[in-house]
C-alpha cells in the first residue's frame, strides 16, 4: 500500500491519532501536498457513500472529518504561502443550519494563500451576520458561502436575497459553492459567481477583487 493509500484508509476509518504522521511520510517520500489532499478529499466522498448506504452513522462521519481536519493541518504550510492581506479581504462563512465546515475551511486557506485576508465568520452562519461582518470591514471585497446540504440551500438563497438589498452591494462580489450548489443556482439566487473547489474559488476571488 502506497503512503497515499494509507493516509487515504486513516481518513475513511477516522484514525485522527495516526494520521499526521502518515501525511509527513508520505510528504517526506516527495508526493505532492495536493496530491495527498485530493486522497484526503476522495476518502471523505467514500465515508458520504458509505452513509448513503446506511453502511455508517453520524458518528463515523464525525470521527473521519475530525481525522481529516488533523491531516490538511500537517499539509496546511505545504499549500499555503501568499502574504495575507495583498489581495485584499474576503468574508466566508458557512450558511444557517449547515454545520459542515471542512470544504470551507480548505476553500478560506486557498483563499488565504491567494493573498487575501479571510475572516471566517465558521459554521451556521445567519444572513445578518455576514451583513454584520461586512459593515464592521467596509473595504471587505469578496463574501463567501458554503452550503453542504440540499436542505440549507434555501438558506444560502435567503443570505444571498439580504446581501442584495444592502448599500454596500455595489462594492462586494458574492461567492458560493458546496456540493449541492450549481452554477446556475448561483445565478438564480443572484451571486456573482461559483466556483467548485478551493483551488478554483481562489482563482475565482481574485478576479473578483480585481
Ligand atoms: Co454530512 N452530509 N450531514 N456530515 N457529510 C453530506 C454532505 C452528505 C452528502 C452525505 C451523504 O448522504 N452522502 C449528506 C447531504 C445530502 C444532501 O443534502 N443531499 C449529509 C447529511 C445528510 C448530513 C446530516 C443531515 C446527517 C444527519 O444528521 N442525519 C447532518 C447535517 C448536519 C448539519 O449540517 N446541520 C450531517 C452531519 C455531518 C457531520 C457533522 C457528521 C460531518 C461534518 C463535519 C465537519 O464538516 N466538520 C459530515 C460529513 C463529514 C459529511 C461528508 C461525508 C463529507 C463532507 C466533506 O467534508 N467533504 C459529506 C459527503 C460528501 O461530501 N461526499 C456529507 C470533503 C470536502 C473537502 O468537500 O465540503 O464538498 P466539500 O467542499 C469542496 C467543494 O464543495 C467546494 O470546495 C471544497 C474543497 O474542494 N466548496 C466551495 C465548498 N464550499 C465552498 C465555497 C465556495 C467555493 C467552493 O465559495 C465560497
Amino acid at each position: 500500500m502506497s503512503k497515499i493509500e494509507e493516509v487515504s484508509g486513516l481518513v475513511i476509518k477516522g484514525k485522527a491519532k495516526l494520521i499526521a504522521a502518515a501525511v509527513q511520510e508520505a510528504l517526506d517520500e516527495g508526493n505532492e501536498a495536493t496530491a495527498v489532499l485530493d486522497a484526503m478529499i476522495e476518502a471523505m466522498g467514500v465515508v458520504g457513500e458509505r452513509f448513503k448506504n446506511n453502511e455508517i452513522f453520524v458518528p463515523e462521519m464525525l470521527i473521519a472529518a475530525r481525522a481529516m481536519k488533523k491531516g490538511v493541518e500537517v499539509l496546511k504550510p505545504h499549500l499555503s504561502g501568499g502574504s495575507a492581506g495583498v489581495a485584499g479581504k474576503m468574508i466566508i462563512g458557512t450558511v444557517a443550519g449547515d454545520l459542515h465546515d471542512i470544504g470551507k475551511n480548505l476553500v478560506a486557506m486557498m483563499i488565504e494563500s491567494a493573498g487575501f485576508e479571510v475572516i471566517d465568520l465558521g459554521v451556521d452562519v445567519p444572513a445578518d451576520k455576514f451583513v454584520e461582518a461586512v459593515r464592521e470591514n467596509p473595504d471587505v471585497k469578496v463574501v463567501g458561502l458554503s452550503a453542504l446540504l440540499t436542505t440549507t440551500m434555501p438558506a444560502m438563497k435567503e443570505t444571498v436575497k439580504i446581501l442584495n438589498e444592502q448599500d454596500f452591494r455595489g462594492n462586494i462580489k458574492i461567492m458560493v459553492g458546496g456540493a449541492p450548489i450549481s452554477p446556475e443556482f448561483a445565478e438564480e439566487i443572484g451571486a456573482d459567481a461559483y466556483t467548485a473547489d478551493a483551488a478554483s474559488a481562489a482563482q475565482k476571488a481574485k478576479e473578483l477583487a480585481a
